[in-house]
């Protein structure tokens, strides 16, 4: 059986193994005021118009009984994973560790580091927790991909330059072929989503694919479904 996406730069092909969606980050830390996002300096009000999207995803991906596994960035209460250098950077008012509004800044387990209500994992869904940008640095994520049997990634989430983009080269260079669905992910900032889209599928598709929410639901239920 052979899948395959309408996606740039050229068609996406899936056989074999099985696709698995990975959501990343969709936390309250980077989409509500006074999480992580919003102690950076940024506008956070951008992110939530991709919540309809990142959705439909989900509950396609569930119908068609595929795996699903969504990650959140954090650290443990005692900071011990948090290099100095993360922990510093930006100088901002509220760090990794303070408390603010939602509880203490990207810490596991406070309110604010929570998936968002509408995006909320089934059980049997994987939820990763990851101390870096990267969902694969310091995380069991590759065993679990592995023991699935996964070599397609169908990739959301946010942030599109920062966590999406380090987490799709971290899965390319491990193998996975991978695709970013170009409106279940945003950015803080219009213009860095856009170049890295443009970054991911120019050389050849050199990190991977690029394709929208209904295309590619319709080349997986056109494979997966009954
Ligand atoms: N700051 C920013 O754009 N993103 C992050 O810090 N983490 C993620 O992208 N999840």
């Amino acid at each position: 059986m052979t899948v395959i996406i309408e996606a740039k730069p050229y068609p996406y092909l899936l056989s074999a193994k099985k696709p698995c969606l990975l959501v990343i980050d969709m936390q309250r830390d980077f989409i509500e005021p006074g999480g992580f996002g919003d102690a950076l300096g940024n506008d956070v009000s951008r992110l939530s118009a991709i919540i309809p999207t990142v959705k439909k995803l989900i509950y396609g991906f569930r119908q068609l009984h595929l795996p699903i596994v969504h990650t959140r960035e954090c650290h443990k209460a005692d900071l011990s994973d948090c290099p100095p250098s993360k922990l510093n950077r930006g100088g901002s008012t509220l760090k990794i560790g303070d408390s603010g509004p939602m509880g203490r800044i990207l810490i596991d387990g406070e309110p604010g580091n929570a998936l968002i209500d509408e995006l909320r994992p089934l059980p049997g869904e994987l939820e990763i927790t990851k101390p870096g940008k990267g969902s694969f640095y310091n995380t069991d994520l590759h065993i679990h991909l592995q023991n699935l049997q996964v070599s397609h990634l169908i990739i959301a989430g946010v942030t599109t330059e920062v966590c999406v983009q380090t987490t799709m080269r971290e899965a390319n260079d491990r193998g996975y072929e991978c695709l970013l669905v170009e409106d279940a992910t945003e950015s803080y900032f219009a213009e860095f989503k856009r170049a890295t889209l443009d970054m991911i599928v120019a050389q050849g598709g050199i990190v991977g694919w690029v394709a929208n929410c209904e295309k590619t639901l319709k080349g997986l239920e056109q494979a997966y479904g009954q």
